[in-house]
This record gives C-alpha cells, sequence and structure tokens, in this order.
C-alpha cells in the first residue's frame, strides 16, 4: 500500500528530501515540492555537481542543466546555462510560461533574467582553485563518482497520488565547452508518467543518454517489472554493449511506480539516495552491478 507522500532523490541530499517532504506533507504538489528540493542543492555551494558552486568547463566557466516534468506529461529544461542559480526554477518557467520545452545558453539566460531571475557569479573561490590544480594537466577523465552529493535528480508522489521530478546539475567537470548531459534531457536523465511511475539518472550523461535510461525505466515499469528490476535492466543496457569500459565509469537510477515502490542500481559501489517515506527521511546505499 503506498503511504503518501513520498520523496526519492539521488545521492546523500537529507536537507532537499526534507524539504520536499514538508511541502508534500502540508498538501502542496508534487512538482513544487521536486522544485523547491532541488534548490536546496543549488544554492549548497559546498555541492560541487549543482548550482552555484559547482564545478566549472574546461575554459573556468560554470554552466547548468536542469529539468521538470510534472504529472500532466508536461517538460521544461535549459541547458549550457550561465550565471543564473537556480536553473530548475528556470527550467519550470519555460515549462509554463513559453511555447517551447528547452532553452540553451544566452537564450535561457536572457529568458530567466526577463522572469526576475539575478545574474551571479556561479564559480566560487574553491571551485575556482580545483579547476586551476586541473589545468595543470588538463587530463580529461570522468571519475567514478564516490562522493555522497552529486547531481540531484528527484521524484516525488503527493498527496493526491500525482507523480513529478527534476533534475538539476553542472554537469561534468571540465566538460568541453558547449557539452550538454543527460540530466536536461527527456526521457535521458529523468522521466515521468504520472500512471506509472518515474525515474531519473546521475553518473556519465553520455552512456545514459545512449540508452535512453530514465525513459526505458519507466517503460520497463509500464511493462510490469518492479522499478528495481527496471533500474537493474537499465544498467545492463549500458554494461553489455560490446566493449562498453564501465569498469571506468559510474551511472545510478533511481525510480518510483504509481504504487509508491522504489528502486535504485548503479554500475560501481558508493552510489546511495535519500528516500522520505512513512514519515521517515533515509539514506539509502544502492545495491551495484561491478562486484
Ligand atoms: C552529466 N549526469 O552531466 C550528469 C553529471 C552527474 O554525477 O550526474 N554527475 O552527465
Amino acid at each position: 500500500v503506498l503511504i503518501k507522500p513520498l520523496v526519492i532523490a539521488t545521492w546523500r541530499t537529507p536537507l532537499a528530501v526534507n524539504t520536499a517532504a514538508a511541502l508534500l506533507e502540508k498538501g502542496s504538489s508534487a512538482l513544487d515540492a521536486v522544485e523547491q528540493g532541488c534548490r536546496i542543492e543549488e544554492a549548497n555551494e559546498k555541492n560541487q555537481t549543482v548550482g552555484k558552486g559547482g564545478l566549472p568547463d574546461r575554459d573556468g566557466n560554470v554552466t547548468l542543466d536542469a529539468c521538470i516534468m510534472d504529472d500532466k506529461g508536461n517538460y521544461g529544461s535549459v541547458l549550457g546555462v550561465k550565471n543564473i542559480k537556480h536553473v530548475i526554477s528556470v527550467a519550470r518557467k519555460v515549462m509554463e510560461d513559453t511555447p517551447h520545452v528547452m532553452l540553451v545558453g544566452d537564450g535561457a539566460e536572457q529568458f530567466a533574467v526577463s522572469k526576475g531571475f539575478k545574474r551571479e557569479n556561479l564559480l566560487t573561490e574553491s571551485s575556482k582553485k580545483a579547476w586551476e590544480k586541473w589545468k595543470v594537466k588538463s587530463k580529461y577523465k570522468p571519475i567514478i563518482n564516490i562522493e555522497n552529493h552529486d547531481t540531484i535528480g528527484m521524484l516525488a508522489i503527493d498527496k493526491k497520488g500525482n507523480i513529478s521530478g527534476a533534475c538539476t546539475t553542472s554537469g561534468l567537470a571540465y566538460k568541453m565547452a558547449g557539452r550538454v548531459g543527460d540530466s536536461p534531457i527527456i526521457g535521458g536523465g529523468l522521466f515521468v508518467d504520472n500512471e506509472i511511475g518515474g525515474a531519473a539518472a546521475t553518473g556519465l550523461g553520455e552512456e545514459v543518454l545512449k540508452t535512453v535510461g530514465s525513459f526505458l525505466i519507466v517503460e520497463l515499469m509500464r511493462q510490469g517489472k518492479s522499478p528495481q528490476e527496471a533500474c537493474e535492466e537499465a544498467i545492463a543496457r549500458i554494461v553489455s554493449k560490446p566493449n562498453s569500459n564501465y569498469k571506468n565509469f559510474q551511472v545510478g537510477y533511481i525510480a518510483v511506480n504509481k504504487q509508491g515502490e522504489t528502486g535504485a542500481y548503479a554500475i560501481h559501489e558508493w552510489f546511495s539516495y535519500n528516500v522520505y517515506q512513512n514519515k521517515e527521511n533515509k539514506n539509502i546505499k544502492s545495491d551495484f552491478y561491478n562486484k
């Protein structure tokens, strides 16, 4: 039996999940909850993969990607945005206030400013220092993530039983200028179907995109798989490719179905996620493929 409300989010994000859960307990929509939850990590300067304080691209520019999906199948996203911290809220404005679903770069930034968002410098001293250190060797190699916080993907079910999701990131550290990952792409970093459930991804976005991971998970749940089985199958798609070099990168998925069952799976150890259910907020270590 589904005990509503419910929140699930990638990595160790207790404050973001509590913020979303508190809103849901008061009767807010899942859409408001995931937006406000994600804003917590965007404002958290210590999280170097999201929002302010995110690690920059090779040229030292912090560029943010975000998307949001509501329970009616609407979607909005922004890609490669500079100087705006709360890109998840900009994505929501794209969804609600424009005839489009994606805005990129300067156009997205201008749109945000026109909606009252303030421009600010997103490169913190510590992220700048990390970039300067990286520049010495300038080696681009995605690192298997073992940190406790990272790109946040969040799914919520509100008291009415409606599902929404959101995902926000600064993308991969030291990416090429212009690089976009899975996080703002519908079906890649996030997908929600209010009749079935939702899924979100973290890790090496290129691999998520090549398998349309979050869409795949929702479609597998539609066919009757549990969220856990669906996450495992989506990881299997990645690792079973011919010549897959999965040993060198991480991908993690979270999923929830309409019945309130949750699942998660990753390629490597140390992916974790927070779940709020039955009024308890827990960080859970995900099961993983590479044992
Ligand atoms: C990306 N998936 O841009 C994001 C990055 C990420 O943990 O999730 N890092 O590819």
